[in-house]
């Protein structure tokens, strides 16, 4: 672990600030809301944050999607700063929360401040004895993201060797995630790779997401998010094996080539390379059902884990194994929280 040198993986996202608690009935049914729901926030939800936190004891933690795989990264490793994230909050308490917790998990978060806009949040009701969660996202400060910050901050991307970004920051800021990719092009020994994140990133931002696939060396997705993709590619196929593939093998600047790792929650994790006939299917060893609290952040954690070996040099299986290790940790635990023992070893 000692040439583990600081800085090495740059991460690009929305941070939120997840905020969760326990919730009654009632409180749900005043705001309308759904207890097995994900939704964005309107106007209705305005005051939703600050009656959560009067009524009820709030939990904190530093989320959004790519925060969290970069938390899960910083809590395998046990040395801080391994990773850098970026994104946009605001100049607030919750940004202030924001900061304080990441740094605390180890992370070098260097975000853009916005002074007009508040923390972008996600609030997560937990209702119904731990079993139905209510998700809220209000994305907030984490839409100001712009190049500039980048730009202004070009060392920690020069410092970097292997890049990081979610689906969801092409709806941000296109041509800070087409800045990375282009960066990693044209350093030999650096990495590009990319979430699919979300059904509607390949509906909706199909042009920016295509673009960057172009310099994908590692694409990370879910079995909805791939079909997703086969669906914007219009390969006539549910066979995810063939979808992996058929990823894998689309037009792609890198010499090397591409890696397509899909996961399908309790059943097998794929891996689809460049060059290579066969899909690797990776067994995913049963959790026992009443062990599971829930499984929001699992598939943030499994590429968190996949990375936490990758910074490493480890092969391919490891790092699949690593992932599959810190996606069920986390469905063990309310949100995307890790336990406080970390047992992987290999
Ligand atoms: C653009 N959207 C909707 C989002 C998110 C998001 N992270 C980035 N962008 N909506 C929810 N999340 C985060 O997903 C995690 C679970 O995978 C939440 O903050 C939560 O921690
Ligand atoms: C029974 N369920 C829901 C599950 C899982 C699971 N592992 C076992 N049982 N749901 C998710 N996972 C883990 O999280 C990753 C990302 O979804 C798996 O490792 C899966 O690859």
């Amino acid at each position: 672990m000692s040439d583990l040198r600081e800085c090495l993986l740059l991460g690009l996202g929305n941070p939120l600030l997840d905020i969760t608690c326990n919730v009654g009935e009632d409180f749900l049914n005043k705001w309308k809301l759904k207890a097995n729901d994900a939704i964005l926030a309107d106007e209705s939800h305005k005051n939703l944050n600050k009656e959560m936190v009067d009524t009820y004891r709030c939990e904190y933690i530093a989320g959004g999607s790519c925060q969290n795989t970069l938390r899960t990264v910083q809590w395998m490793l046990h040395k801080p700063n391994i990773c850098t994230f970026m994104g946009g909050i605001g100049d607030d308490h919750f940004g202030r929360l924001m900061s304080e917790n990441s740094k605390a998990q180890g992370l070098n978060a260097v975000y853009r401040i916005d002074k007009t806009v508040p923390t972008g949040t996600c609030a997560c009701l937990i209702s119904q004895g731990n079993t139905c969660r209510s998700l809220v996202a209000y994305l907030g400060a984490s839409q100001t993201f712009d190049i500039q910050h980048l730009l202004a901050n070009y060392s920690y991307v020069e410092k970097a060797k292997i890049f990081y970004t979610t689906g969801y920051h092409l709806a941000v800021s296109a041509d800070s995630i087409m800045n990375l990719a282009q960066h990693a092009h044209s350093n030999p020994g650096k990495l590009f790779t990319m979430n699919l994140s979300a059904p509607y990133i390949s509906q909706a931002f199909s042009k920016q997401l295509l673009e960057a696939y172009l310099y994908v060396d590692i694409l990370f997705g879910n079995e909805t998010e791939a079909d997703a993709f086969a669906e914007l590619n219009g390969w006539p196929t549910k066979d995810r094996k063939v979808i992996a593939k058929l990823a894998a093998d689309m037009e792609c600047r890198r010499k090397s080539g591409r890696t397509v790792v899909i996961t399908q929650g309790k059943d097998s994790v794929l891996v689809a390379k460049t060059d290579c006939p066969d899909v690797k299917e990776f067994v995913v060893k049963a959790v026992d059902e009443s062990l599971i609290v829930d499984t929001i952040g699992a598939g943030d954690a499994f590429v968190g884990g996949f990375f936490a070996q990758l910074v490493r040099n480890r092969e391919l299986e490891v790092c699949v194994e690593s992932g599959i290790y810190a996606a069920q940790q986390v469905i063990q635990q309310i949100g995307a929280h890790f336990p406080k023992d970390m047992t992987f070893d290999k």
